[in-house]
């Protein structure tokens, strides 16, 4: 494919949202598709290329979600796509526990450099954010051989079993499908925006509480691990305060608890660093990756310090997919983009934009109660004016004036009232400014 090919980086209506042609598709998705899966845009895609999706009508739709995070280094990136045709011309699989190949190596090599710590690390691949998260409770609990996890409120870690039950959410990722697995104990988040208590000691106060909670409801010597997001994804990208995380860890250790970061939306470029750990200098015993670490390709890994990766007898772990070859090949390939490209750096000059223009829209609309996150992760939080009461309606209301004037925006939020930015970090300036133009004119009209 030469660069001609690629579509063109301009946002461009032909018909209606959704055109004639989503529309008979999505009467056949009705009819084909389980009920139980929701859609953000009701269009059918034709082709995306770095920020652009193409709708099988010719509209030309502006991505500000990278399927939700996914696709940081752009919708079918060059080098990702040469990566993966070379990869699958020379075998699509074999297991790595049967036949075990480079790639897989290669990941695993470049998460251990990659990821913050300087002891030694090791990694397993999966293939997906809920499976990995999984492998990493597995793991810290074999390890320490301790049952009960300890995670926050507003958390996602998933849709399997355990992952649903260590998400936070019960509508609509919980609510019918129990029971869910035990030993599981949620703790505050301290949610700065909505925290009740003295907003200057938060990180401490919160610090306090959740110690106070695990000695006295769990037991220390009970925590395997604490699993946390260093920036809340679903639950409205809720920054914790400075100093929080660095004291759970610090607690983490002197408890011998293994401490989680769950990277799989904050990591690989996103934030404006390579974790968002980093942004507090943290070195976490164990990170899980998935979503930006493969350019769309399904790969998820776990990289922890060595001897509690080792802690596992031979075989047990294990999955017929996990680390699949044209998976290890993109992801490889998306390495080396972030790495040469400087999308670390790209990600924060693209968070810069995003939040001087959400900052100037909030100074306008008091329904913006917060514009928050980190990098190329941000959100904002729509409320009643005047009040910090959720403002879901003003929310779906812009949403859905974007999406007819070809932006795609995804929205998150323990009280569905937040939109988020996660656009893949090479969409150009221009473009996104486009953007962010649309959505002006989206809070103009309400
Ligand atoms: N941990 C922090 O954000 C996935 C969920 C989409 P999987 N978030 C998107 C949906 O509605 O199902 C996520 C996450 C964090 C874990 C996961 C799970 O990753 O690859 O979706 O399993």
């Amino acid at each position: 494919m030469t660069s001609q090919d690629r579509l063109p980086q301009t946002r461009h209506l032909v018909t209606e949202i959704p055109g004639p042609k989503s529309m008979a598709a999505m009467a056949r998705r009705k009819e084909a598709v389980s009920g139980g899966l929701g859609m953000a845009i009701p269009v059918i895609v034709s082709r995306a290329h770095d920020a652009i999706i193409e709708d099988i009508d010719g509209n030309r739709i502006i991505d500000l979600g990278a399927g939700i995070g996914v696709v940081t280094v752009g919708n079918s990136a060059p080098r990702v796509v040469k990566a993966v045709q070379e990869a699958v011309e020379k075998f699509t699989h074999t297991n790595f526990t049967t036949a075990p190949y480079l790639g897989y190596i290669e990941v695993c090599e470049a998460l251990n450099r990659l990821t913050p710590g300087k002891f030694a690390k090791k990694s397993i691949l999966q293939n997906s954010g809920a499976e990995a998260v999984e492998n990493a409770i597995k793991i810290a609990r074999h390890y320490t051989k301790r049952p009960a996890v300890v995670v926050f409120e507003h958390a996602y870690h998933g849709r399997t079993n355990l992952t649903m039950a260590l998400t936070a959410k019960n509508l609509p990722y919980k609510d019918g499908f129990g029971p869910f697995a035990n030993e599981i104990y949620r703790m505050p988040m301290p949610y700065s925006y909505r925290w009740l208590g003295n907003p200057d000691t938060i990180a401490q106060d919160a610090l306090d509480m959740v110690i106070h909670k695990i000695e006295k409801e769990v037991g220390a010597h009970n925590v395997a691990a604490i699993l946390i997001e260093p920036v809340v994804g679903e639950g409205g990208f809720i920054v914790p305060p400075v100093g929080f995380m660095p004291g759970l860890q610090k607690f983490a250790t002197e408890n011998k608890i293994v401490f989680i970061a769950d990277e799989v939306q904050s990591g690989f470029a996103r934030t404006g660093k390579m974790f968002a750990v980093e942004h507090e200098g943290m070195e976490p015993d164990m990170i899980v990756s998935a979503k930006g670490i493969a350019g769309g390709l399904p790969l998820a890994a776990v990289t922890a310090r060595a001897e509690i990766m080792d802690s596992s007898h031979v075989g047990g772990l294990g999955g017929t997919y996990g680390g699949n070859p044209i998976a290890c090949a993109a992801a490889l390939a998306v390495i080396e983009m972030i790495e040469e490209e400087k999308l670390v750096e790209r990600a924060a000059h693209v968070g810069d934009i995003l939040f001087a223009a959400l900052n100037a829209l909030k100074v306008k609309y008091p329904i913006i109660g917060e514009v928050r996150g980190r990098g190329a992760m941000v959100a904002i939080e729509l409320v009643h004016a005047g009040t910090k009461d959720p403002n879901p309606e003003a929310m779906a209301k812009v949403i859905k004036y974007c999406q007819s004037k070809g932006v795609l925006i995804l929205t998150a939020g323990t009280y569905g009232n937040v939109i988020r930015f996660l656009p893949p970090v090479v969409i150009t300036d221009e473009l996104l400014k486009d953007a962010l133009g649309v959505l002006a004119e989206g809070f103009a009209s309400l």
